[in-house]
């Protein structure tokens, strides 16, 4: 009764340290990368697709805003940053973005180098391969505590 007890206390405990200290080889967090579909394979067919980080008149933005896959398509994101400031493309759905977005209040210079996330510098570029496995509604925002609030969000259906 007692171990119970001690061990119900300390679950959340756990699992709220999990998440903020673990993660492979960057101190942060964990992620459960794959709401939005898998990491691709480079050794199948993908389309390019570029998508350029932007800021303007009190505004963040990706451009394009809004990109439609089929379902099992492959596409490699060439993300170039051409602000002034770090920013971040980070690949979801938007439950998972809203989640992380919140830890990130707490963790504002969190870095990223996920199969699914990554952080750029400014005037850097980085690129992801994604294999978009699942329909649904997705989206790669910035999770850099008001930007994606600013308008750093894009949407990708996948039919
Ligand atoms: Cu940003």
């Amino acid at each position: 009764m007692k171990i119970s007890k001690l061990a119900a206390a300390l679950l959340p405990l756990l699992f709220t340290t999990g998440l903020a200290l673990a993660g492979p080889g960057k101190p942060g967090h964990s992620h459960s990368a794959v709401s939005a579909g898998d990491p691709g394979d480079p050794k199948k067919p993908f389309r390019l697709v570029q998508v350029t980080m932007l800021e303007g008149n009190g505004t963040m933005g990706f451009n394009p805003p809004n990109l439609i896959v089929k379902r099992g398509e492959q596409i490699k994101f060439i993300i170039t940053n051409g602000g002034a400031l770090p920013h971040e493309f980070i690949l979801a759905n938007e439950k998972d973005n809203l989640k992380h977005g919140a830890l990130m209040q707490k963790f504002p210079d969190m870095q990223h180098d996920d199969p699914n996330g990554k952080s750029v510098e400014p005037k850097a570029k980085s690129e992801i391969l994604w294999r978009f496995s699942k329909p649904g509604i997705f989206e790669y925002a910035c999770l850099i505590p008001g930007h994606r609030e600013a308008g750093m969000i894009g949407k990708v259906t996948v039919k």
